[in-house]
Formats: structure tokens, sequence, C-alpha cells
């Protein structure tokens, strides 16, 4: 029998918007999201157009309380997954109170809204490893009983998030659960982000279009996965059987320059001549070496990834090499 579940995604359009849409439409949900409401039924959204005809798109801002109960109270979602927030680390510094508006009080308001207006529904909330900051673990791991230390504005919002979840979890009695997810790529990425603009200029410069890639601290170290992963991650927490925390990561960690030796060579191309640091691009606080343990996910949900960083990062090669082709 068909499963005739509705899903309601805030950040509908962004990388984790756009797969987990997929996937739950492969699932047979009806799928409702929100867009920022500076856009509209003629504005392009690029990465989920191909899909945009199956789903229902309402244009409201995060911030407005009454338009988010107004779309829930009128969709009566089954899961509510939350994804919307500025998500740029290095932006936060910048823009710190519309981090903190978009990725705090947008997750408090969805859960206003969750709670006035559709109190049976399951809500995942998109927390990020970046709650712990540079707070590790004696084995050199990060898991859900690891101190949180947040080292930036974005990392603040995000475990007031967490936190408030928390909160309306027990004293509401709500389903509530956060997927704490390590950073997660795919040809999909915003090119702002570190693997992204690594592989896009890399296949700009394969193709002359350009000479030279600059980056901050080539040193940092990320547990990368590949976001189609991490979003069946976020489906599979919300069909458990009671709300709670997950840690999701591959658990293995590689630093910027592994993924411009991995990105380079694969281009036969020579890194060392063209890779420039630009202390411009160096963060006020940047964090260490984190390493994600998602034993939880991987014992109670069965979780586990199919991407190495390897394929991940071939694949999202291939994707650049494919759009520096068709333009
Ligand atoms: O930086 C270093 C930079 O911007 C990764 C978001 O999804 O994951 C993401 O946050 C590392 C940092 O991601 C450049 O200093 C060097 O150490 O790709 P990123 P992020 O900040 O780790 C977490 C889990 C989230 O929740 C966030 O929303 O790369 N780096 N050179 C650079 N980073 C950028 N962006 N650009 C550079 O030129």
């Amino acid at each position: 029998m068909q499963n005739t579940k509705k899903a309601l995604i805030t950040g509908i359009s962004g990388q984790d918007g756009t797969y987990l849409s997929e996937l739950l439409l492969e699932k047979g949900y009806q799928v409702y999201g929100i867009v920022k409401d500076s856009y509209s039924d003629e504005s392009p959204l690029p990465r989920i157009e191909r899909i945009r005809s199956e789903l229902t798109i309402f244009y409201a801002d995060i911030t407005d309380l009454d338009s988010l109960t107004q779309i829930i109270g009128e969709v009566q979602p089954d899961e509510i997954y939350n994804l919307a927030a500025q998500s740029h680390v290095n932006l936060s510094f910048e823009k710190p109170f519309l981090t903190v508006q978009t990725a705090g009080i947008g997750a408090l308001n969805m859960l206003e809204a969750l709670r006035l207006k559709c109190p049976t529904a399951k809500f995942y909330q998109a927390s990020s490893s970046e709650m712990f900051g540079n707070s590790v673990d004696p084995d050199g791991f990060q898991r859900e009983s690891t101190t949180m230390d947040p080292a930036s504005p974005y990392a603040c919002s995000k475990l007031f998030a967490f936190h408030v979840g928390r909160n309306y979890r027990s004293a509401y009695n709500l389903f509530i659960s956060n997927g704490i997810l390590f950073n997660h790529e795919s040809p999909l990425r915003d090119a702002s982000f570190v693997t992204s603009k690594i592989s896009r200029e890399a296949v700009r410069i394969k193709k002359g279009l350009s000479d030279k890639l600059e980056l901050g601290n080539v040193d940092a170290r990320r547990d990368w996965g590949h976001a189609k992963d991490y979003v069946r991650a976020m489906w599979l927490i919300l069909q458990h059987d009671q709300p709670d925390d997950f840690v999701c990561a591959t658990g293995v960690t590689h630093s910027v320059r592994d993924v411009v030796e991995h990105v380079f060579g694969r281009l036969e191309l020579d890194w060392k001549q063209v890779v420039k640091i630009n202390p411009g691009l160096l963060r006020p606080q940047d964090k260490h070496t984190p390493k994600g343990d998602s034993t939880k996910l991987r014992q109670t949900i069965g979780w586990k990834p199919e991407y190495t960083f390897e394929t991940m990062l071939d694949e999202m090669v291939e994707h650049w090499l494919l759009e520096a082709e068709n333009t």
C-alpha cells in the first residue's frame, strides 16, 4: 500500500532539502517545503527544479512565527524537518544577528508552531557538530555525551536550538529529535564551502579558466561525509520509536590539504603551483581535529554511510567537469 505521509521541510531548496525531498518522494510522501519569502513561483530554484512540480512550496520567512503557524496548521504534516538557517560558520562572525535569527530563533518559531498547531508531528532539528567546538573526548572523538563548547555565532545559535528542542520535548512531551551532523558534502554543495570550492576551482584551472586557488587554513581537519547518506539518517531518526539525539559522522577525518591532493590528483594537476594561502580566509576561531562517533546511530537505527571520502570527492569533480562542459 502506498505511504501517504506528509512531510514539511524548511530550507527545502538547499543541498540537504533537495536530497531529503528526493528520498521522501521515492518513499511515497507528499512533500511540502518552505522557501524564503524573497523568492516566488517564478524564481529559479536550481537544485530542486527537477522535482519542483512534485512539491508544494510555501514562501515564508523562518523568522515569522505567524506564517509558520499558518503553514503548519494548514498542512498538518506527519514529519517536520527544520533545515533552514544561515549555515556558513565564517559568515556568522560577520552576520551574527542574521545567524541567530535564522538558526536560533527560527528553530524556536518552528517548535512553537509545532506545539500550537500540530503537536502530533515528529520534528527533526538539524543540529551541527559545530556545537562541540574544540571539546573532544580523551579518545579523540565527539559523541552525544561530549561537552558542548561552541566557537562561533553559528555554533551558539545551533546550540540554543538543540537545547530548546530538548526542552520542548520534555516540557510538552513532543516528538523532537536532533541529528548532530558532521560536515556533509555533495555536487549540490554551495561553492562557498571548502570541498565544493576546491573541486569547482580545480576544474576551472584544468579547463584554463583560472590559474589559482586561494584557501585559508589547509591544515584544518574535518569528518566529511556525503549529504545523501546524511539525509537518510535524518529520515531514520524520525522513524525511531522514540525521540532522541544522534551524532551522524563517518568517524574518519581528513585535512583540507587532503581534499586538495585528492581532487588535483584526480585531474592530474600539480596543486603546489596554483594553491595560495590567503590570510584573509583564516577564521577568527577555527576547530582542530574533530572526529564523530556515530555508534549510537549505527547501533540503534542501523545507519551506515555508503560513500567514502574518495567516492564523494570523485562525484563532486565529475559534477563540476560536466558543468564546465555545459557552459
Ligand atoms: O570549512 C577551512 C575552514 O566552510 C571547512 C557547515 O555545513 O559543517 C560546515 O561548516 C574547513 C574550515 O565548513 C577555506 O577554515 C580553508 O576549517 O567547508 P567549510 P565548516 O565551517 O566546517 C558544519 C558541520 C556545519 O554545521 C556548517 O553549517 O575548511 N577552509 N580554506 C576553508 N573554508 C572555506 N569555506 N573556504 C576556504 O577558502
